[in-house]
């Protein structure tokens, strides 16, 4: 059984327009296991050093302050190809070639509001992971469904 890890976040647009629970729901029904989880309002520093690889676009600043203009879930979701399911999950950067069945192709329409956030390698999800969480934030507990899910 794999113990990868990403990091998922739902954008303050995700909280707004009431989408906390179904996000949650769909990870929870892929079968990934929840292992750390906080509704936080992020200072613009620690979005600053979240999306430290894009300060050179044109787009950062109004992505710094969409995403510090109110509260966040963030996440832990650990299981098989954690990363990459996420990513799948979330669909692409714009919603607009997100396919229906997918977060963000269900859910948006503007790149600028796309509601939820996943982590783009292992990386970079243990990196958010630990950008975002204290250590003793996350929870190590054994999923008894786990022979249901894992062969
Ligand atoms: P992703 O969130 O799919 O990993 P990213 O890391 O390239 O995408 O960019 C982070 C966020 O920045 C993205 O979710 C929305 C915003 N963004 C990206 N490209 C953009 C663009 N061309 N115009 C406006 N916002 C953009
Ligand atoms: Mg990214």
């Amino acid at each position: 059984m794999s113990s990868e890890r990403t990091f998922i976040m739902i954008k303050p647009d995700g909280v707004q327009r009431t989408l906390v629970g179904d996000i949650i729901q769909r990870f929870e029904k892929k079968g990934l296991k929840l292992t750390a989880l906080k509704m936080f309002q992020a200072s613009m520093d620690l979005l600053r050093q979240h999306y430290n690889d894009l300060s050179s676009k044109s787009f950062f600043e109004d992505l710094i302050n969409y995403m510090s203009s109110g509260p966040l879930v963030c996440m832990v979701w650990e299981g098989l190809n954690a990363v990459k399911t996420g990513r799948q999950m979330l669909g692409e950067t714009d919603p607009f070639n997100s396919l229906p069945g997918t977060i963000r192709g269900d859910y948006c329409l503007h790149i600028g509001r796309n509601v939820c956030h996943g982590s783009d390698s292992i990386d970079s999800a243990e990196k958010e992971i630990y950008l975002w969480f204290k250590k003793d934030e996350l929870c190590l507990w054994s999923k008894t469904t786990a022979q249901w899910l894992y062969e």
